[in-house]
């Protein structure tokens, strides 16, 4: 066999959501020819099949979207402050549609298999109409919710009724209106989901197991003159974003609330709240997911917060989170979410009080009694990060595969490459950071462009990272997360650290260490000539 023989195409790229489009961008500047696969009827990914009632993004809009085609972006009539899973699909769309990259998209193909051929240094890639397909270069966008959790009910299947999960929701609408209606889940998707379907359903009963620190989004329509002011600052919008630890487009708060009075935090928290959005947690202080003190009075002054708004006390209290501190679960975003318990057709119940025993034929029964539905709703999480690259076969060296390497917990050298793995990279795979998608993306996506750049500058047919790069990078996000808080959350199951799947080995499943310490890292690597890499122009010895 020769070292190196010809692949159908240079690259596929699997998946065409916001980190798919991105990578055809580059690509073509590299000047490879490529497929890319994506199992949905139309671009979007996480987008396309999250349009469950309600969704929207938690970043603001003029932020979550690309800055590498600025012409777009100063043109881009942003809606909203927060933009609407909709108008996310039709952004997405439009920046394909402007780059002619579906020519290049293979549509309601899934990859099922994907295996490094060691002797051609290839990998061959299966898709579910029985194609095979090689490349040289194997880059995966699949984003980190790809794959639903629901929790195994029992009696699940003999319910009559009508039940959705959010994240895999009909195309067609999907008609509540007078309908007894049950929510179970309360984390980001819950949430927008249980404020949405408040003012719809004729009944709606929520359960919640954990319940969180929803931060008031104070979504708003963006008026012509905002939005002019907006599109004048391209450079300033980015520059915050991907200087900001999270990737939003704000400035940090400069200050710390560990040399401050409770009095004084407690009127930078009421502004902050005002504010919206993540504002409270990153436009406030800048200690708050990392000293002790300010993060207990940060979570009281939430508590406070719901205790003004719900009005039945006992509600309220069910309400309040009380085990773990904020940051400790993901926060979600809310637009009147705690006022929907206000209303009467709006029921709660916690499920740690009440467990659910089993879904019936008419609705669900915890341990107090039965509760009849029509509908019922799994808004229960993702098998998150790791689990749609661990789902698709990927079999590397010496019969290596994902699957079984990320046994105990996801480890990629800078979020993106595998030990044992060659010529694959994966954008948003486990320890990338933990921060708003769109700029972690367009990062990752240009540092993979340096890579393989470098690749074919010295005609290299095998790029492999280390397994000293890729254990130093994990101890790094180990480091990371040990200086936060966050770990504090653990009892109460964080997505983020592999937490929320029965079974699943938690683990630092991301890299806390903010924007700016992965841009710091990967700029490290482009300067030092790729250390976390071994280039060969024959294959290693098997
Ligand atoms: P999350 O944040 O993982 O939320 C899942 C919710 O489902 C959460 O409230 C869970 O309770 C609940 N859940 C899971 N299993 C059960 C069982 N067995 N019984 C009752 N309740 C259960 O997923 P989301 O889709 O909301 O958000 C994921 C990310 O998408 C989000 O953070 C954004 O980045 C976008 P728990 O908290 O585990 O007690």
């Amino acid at each position: 066999m020769p070292i190196s023989s010809s692949p159908d195409v240079d690259a596929v790229v699997v998946g065409a959501g916001f980190a798919g489009l991105r990578t055809i961008h580059s690509l073509r500047g590299l000047g490879l020819s490529m497929r890319v696969f994506e199992a949905g009827d139309d671009v979007g990914g996480t987008w396309y099949w999250n349009r469950y009632p309600g969704a929207r993004t938690d970043t603001e809009s003029w932020a979550y979207c690309f800055s590498f085609d600025q012409e777009l972006w100063e043109q881009w009539p942003f809606k909203e402050r927060f933009t609407a899973q909709g108008d996310v699909l039709e952004y997405l769309r439009a920046v394909a549609d402007r780059h002619g990259m579906r020519e290049v998209i293979q549509f309601s193909t899934r990859v099922v298999a994907a295996k490094f051929d060691a002797e051609a240094n290839l990998w061959r890639v299966q898709t579910d109409d029985g194609v095979e397909t090689s490349c040289r270069w194997l880059i995966t966008g699949l984003g980190w919710l790809g794959i639903a959790y629901k929790p195994p009910f029992e009696g699940a299947d003999q319910f009559e009724g009508e039940s959705y999960v959010t994240s895999q929701w009909p195309h067609e609408p999907v008609d509540f209106a007078g309908k007894k209606v049950a929510v179970i889940g309360t984390g980001a998707t819950g949430i927008q989901v249980i404020q949405t379907l408040a003012h719809i359903a004729g009944d709606l009963t929520v359960f919640q197991r954990t319940p969180n620190y929803v931060m008031p989004g104070r979504n708003h329509a963006l008026p012509d003159e905002q939005l002019a002011g907006l599109h004048d600052r391209f450079e300033e919008t980015w520059e915050q974003a991907y200087s900001h630890v999270f990737g939003f487009p704000m400035e940090p708060a400069n200050r710390l609330g560990g040399g401050l009075s409770d009095q004084e935090l407690e009127k930078i928290f009421e502004a902050g709240w005002e504010a919206g959005g993540f504002r409270f947690i990153f436009q406030t202080v800048d200690d708050m997911l990392v000293d002790q003190r300010v993060n207990d009075a940060a979570s009281e002054f939430v508590r406070g917060k719901i205790r003004s708004i719900v009005k039945d006390p006992k509600t309220a209290e069910m309400l309040c989170p009380t085990t773990h501190p904020i940051g400790g679960k993901r926060p979600p975003l809310g637009n009147f979410y705690y006022e929907a318990f206000n209303r009467d057709n709006v029921h709660l119940i916690s499920v740690r009080e009440d467990p659910i025993e089993e879904i019936t034929r008419t609705g669900i029964r915890t341990r107090s009694g039965s509760h009849d539905f029509d509908v019922i709703i799994y808004a229960t999480g993702f098998d998150a990060i790791t689990g749609p690259l661990a789902e698709m076969n990927v079999e590397g060296l010496d019969g290596r595969t994902i699957e079984s390497e990320w046994a105990s917990g996801g480890q990629m050298f800078l979020g993106l490459s595998a030990a044992g793995f060659p010529n694959m990279f994966s954008v948003l795979g486990p320890q990338a950071p933990f921060a708003s998608h769109p700029p972690v993306i367009e990062r990752q996506v240009e540092f993979i462009e340096k890579v393989i750049s470098q690749a074919l500058e010295i005609g290299s047919v095998r790029v492999e990272t280390t397994q000293e790069a890729q254990q130093d990078w994990s101890d790094q996000c180990d480091a990371v997360l040990d200086a936060t808080l966050l770990k504090q959350g653990m009892g109460d199951r964080p997505w983020f650290l592999g937490a929320n799947v029965p079974g699943k080995e938690p683990s630092a499943l991301c890299y806390l260490g903010g924007m700016g310490g992965f841009i710091a890292a990967v700029d490290a690597e482009v300067a030092a000539g790729f250390p976390g890499y071994r280039f060969s122009k024959e294959p290693a010895r098997l």
